[in-house]
């Protein structure tokens, strides 16, 4: 079962992970260097089953990064929360006010004005993927020009597209934790992507990464012709954090069930074309949710 891919790599970094501080204060088991291989080609998503993975959102956060915006807004008004915590915590710092986080984010969604001054995320994902301001002061849409690559010329070798512009880092609420994808068409026509992600939360971020990739994945080929093929994923800095050691020693007793299916219900007119509602998942019947704090 592929799954098991994940579980080793997690069972790894609970035995033999070094136990470091990091820059959250929370402390992490850590090692370097991994590689997991989810084969999309029957149509099988890594939908982690050994708990719920709440697929839509990671969906929603990619569709998001599509349109190239850096603002909280949407994603609230799509319900997707995980971004919450950076902004909430510059607002917090710098009004000094005890804003809930549930207030917060009604104020986001309610008041414009207010998600336009401390919604920004800085020149995040969707920026660099859409909008890479070059030093010639034009703006270069990776995923356009990728699009563009693998219809065009499949069997090049420069498709891919990337997020660290080192010098817009400092502006962003997190550097990009996946930053570099890379694209690869077989001479059958499918695709494989690799995906390296510098800094892995294994147990609260990598599987919504997977899912992620997944996504994006399925929209690439359907834009290009092609049949999706394998997800390659890589890891720099593979962590637990020191308080979801609990939630990953209990998600290690569980078995795998099998892996549900993802299609696209349409065909996009184009990359920007997609909703939530074009993404089916079928027969995910995944164990229970685990929960755990992020940090911040
Ligand atoms: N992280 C992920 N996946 C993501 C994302 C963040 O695992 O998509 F945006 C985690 C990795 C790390 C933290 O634990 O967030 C980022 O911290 P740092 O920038 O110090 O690596």
């Amino acid at each position: 079962h592929p799954e098991y891919q994940y579980l080793d790599l997690m069972e790894r970094v609970l035995e033999q992970g070094d136990a470091r501080v990091d820059r959250t204060g929370v402390g992490t088991r850590s090692l370097f260097g991994a590689m997991l291989r989810f084969d999309l080609s029957e149509g099988t998503a890594p939908i982690l089953t050994t708990k719920r993975v709440y697929w839509k959102t990671a969906v929603k956060e990619m569709l998001w990064f599509l349109t190239g915006g850096t603002n909280l807004q949407p994603l609230l008004r799509e319900n997707v929360r995980i971004w919450t915590d950076w902004p909430l915590d510059s607002y917090r710092r710098e009004t000094g006010e005890t804003i809930s986080q549930e207030a917060f984010e009604q104020r986001i969604v309610e008041d414009d004005a207010f998600a336009a001054r401390w919604g920004e995320l800085g020149p995040v994902y969707g920026k660099q993927w859409r909008r890479w301001l070059g030093a010639d002061g034009r703006e270069y849409d990776q995923i356009g020009t990728l699009v563009q690559t693998l219809r065009e010329n499949p069997s090049s070798r420069r498709m891919l597209f990337h997020g660290w512009n080192v010098p817009e880092l400092g502006q962003m609420a997190l550097p990009p934790c996946h930053m570099a994808y890379q694209y690869h068409v077989t001479s059958t026509g499918r695709l494989n992507c690799l995906l390296y992600q510098r800094s892995v939360d294994l147990l609260l971020g990598a599987p919504f990464n997977f899912v992620g990739a997944t996504a994006l994945h399925l929209m690439l080929a359907d834009q290009a012709g092609l049949t999706p093929g394998e997800l390659v994923w890589v890891g720099g800095d593979v962590h637990l954090y020191q308080n979801h050691v609990d939630q990953a020693r209990e998600q290690l007793t569980r078995e795998p069930r099998p892996l549900p299916r993802i299609a696209l219900t349409r065909r996009g007119q184009g990359i920007d074309d997609y909703r939530i509602e074009d993404f089916t998942v079928e027969g995910y019947d995944p164990h229970a949710a685990i929960k755990a704090e992020v940090a911040v």
